[in-house]
C-alpha cells in the first residue's frame, strides 16, 4: 500500500463534511457526510450509540482546534419516520443534547441551502420526538417544539455567595432553571459574572433532593429587562459545557413561555419577544393541544461556511481538546 491518494496515509485520515450556520449569533455545525454507521433504531438509540462508540468524533467536530466551546454540533441522519424530511442528533462540547431550538432553525436553513427542502412545513425527527418547522423565505423559521411544561414553581435554593435564589424548573426539550437577576445587567460585557452566577445556581439546584425533575438541570436561564423596548425580556442562558447561548435559546424560550402560560401571563397565540444577551430575538408563542403546551419559536439563521474537516490520527489533537 502506497503513501499517496488512497494509500496508508489517506486511510489514517478521516474526512467529515460540515455546513456551518448561526441562529441569532449561536453557531450550529451540521455533519452532512462522514458519519460512522449508527445503526437503524430510534434517534435516541442512535444518539446513545454515537455517545458510547464514537464520542471522540463529537469532540473532534465541535471542540478546539476545529471548533470552540460555543459550537453546537448536529448530525444529519435518516429519520425512522418516512414523513420526516430529516433526522438530527445534537451535541456540544461536553456531550449530547436532547433537542436544540436554534440548531433546528439552523438545520432548516441549511437543508434549503443544500437544495433538500423548499419553503413550507417540514417534520424533523429528534431524540425527544418529532417537531414541525416551517421555512418562511430563505432564512426565517418557525419551530413548533415538543411539549413544554414546568415541573416546579418557585423553587428556593441557597446559593453560596448569592444567598437565596427563587426560580422555576421547566422542560422545553432540555431541562432549565429559570430565575430573574437584579444584577448584573444582562450584557455580553458581564458574561464572566453571569457565568459564575449560573454555575453556582446550577450546582445548588442539582444538589437539592426534594425537587422533581427527570434528570439533571443542565441549562440555567437568567432574566432581566430588555435593552430594546420592543422586546419583553432579555436572557443569559448557560449551556451544559459552560458556554453561553448567543441566541435566546429555543428550548429555553420554550420553557419560559410554558411558565408564562402556566402563570396566566401569556395566552395562546400571544407573542413573547425574547431577547438574548447578544441582542438577537426569538418570537415565541404557545398553543394548547390535548392539554399539552406546544411552544412555537421563530428566528433567523444564516449559513456561514461549508468545509471538509480532516481528522488525521497522527495529529495529537485529532480528536479535539476535551473540556
Ligand atoms: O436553542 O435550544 C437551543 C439551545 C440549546 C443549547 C444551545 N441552544
Amino acid at each position: 500500500m502506497g503513501q499517496g491518494p488512497g494509500g496508508l496515509i489517506s486511510l489514517l485520515r478521516m474526512r467529515v463534511r460540515v455546513i456551518d450556520s448561526h441562529t441569532g449569533g449561536e453557531p450550529t455545525r451540521l455533519i452532512i457526510d462522514g458519519l460512522p454507521d449508527l445503526g437503524k433504531g430510534s434517534l435516541s438509540k442512535r444518539r446513545d450509540f454515537f455517545a458510547k462508540e464514537h464520542d471522540r468524533l463529537r469532540s473532534a467536530v465541535v471542540n478546539e482546534p476545529r471548533g470552540s466551546d460555543v459550537v453546537v454540533g448536529a448530525a444529519l441522519v435518516e429519520p425512522t419516520d418516512p414523513s420526516c424530511a430529516a433526522g438530527v442528533i445534537f451535541f456540544n462540547n461536553v456531550g449530547f443534547l436532547n433537542m436544540c431550538g436554534h440548531g433546528t432553525i439552523g438545520l432548516l436553513v441549511t437543508l434549503r441551502h443544500m437544495g433538500r427542502i423548499g419553503e413550507g412545513e417540514h417534520r424533523i425527527e429528534t431524540p425527544v420526538g418529532i417537531v414541525t418547522a416551517t421555512l418562511h423565505g430563505e432564512k426565517e423559521v418557525s419551530l413548533k417544539n415538543v411539549p413544554a411544561y414546568r415541573s416546579s414553581k418557585d423553587v428556593r435554593v441557597d446559593v453560596p455567595g448569592l444567598g437565596e435564589v427563587t426560580g422555576d424548573i421547566a422542560w422545553g426539550g432540555n431541562w432549565f432553571f429559570l430565575t430573574k437577576v437584579p444584577e448584573p445587567e444582562i450584557r455580553v460585557a458581564n458574561q464572566a459574572e453571569l457565568a459564575s452566577i449560573s454555575w453556582a445556581i446550577r450546582r445548588a439546584v442539582n444538589a437539592l433532593d426534594s425537587v422533581p425533575h427527570a434528570s439533571e438541570v443542565d441549562h440555567i436561564e437568567l432574566f432581566g429587562p430588555p435593552v430594546d423596548s420592543a422586546n419583553d425580556s432579555r436572557s443569559f442562558v448557560q449551556c451544559p459545557g459552560g458556554a453561553y447561548d448567543r441566541s435566546p435559546c429555543g428550548t429555553g424560550t420554550s420553557a419560559k413561555v410554558a411558565c408564562l402560560h402556566e402563570d396566566g401571563v401569556l395566552e395562546p397565540g400571544e407573542i413573547w419577544r425574547q431577547e438574548s444577551v447578544a441582542g438577537s430575538v426569538f418570537e415565541a408563542s404557545v398553543e394548547k393541544v390535548d392539554g399539552d403546551i406546544i411552544p412555537t419559536i421563530r428566528g433567523t439563521a444564516y449559513v456561514t461556511g461549508e468545509s471538509t474537516l480532516i481528522l488525521d490520527e497522527a495529529d495529537p489533537f485529532c480528536w479535539g481538546i476535551p473540556v
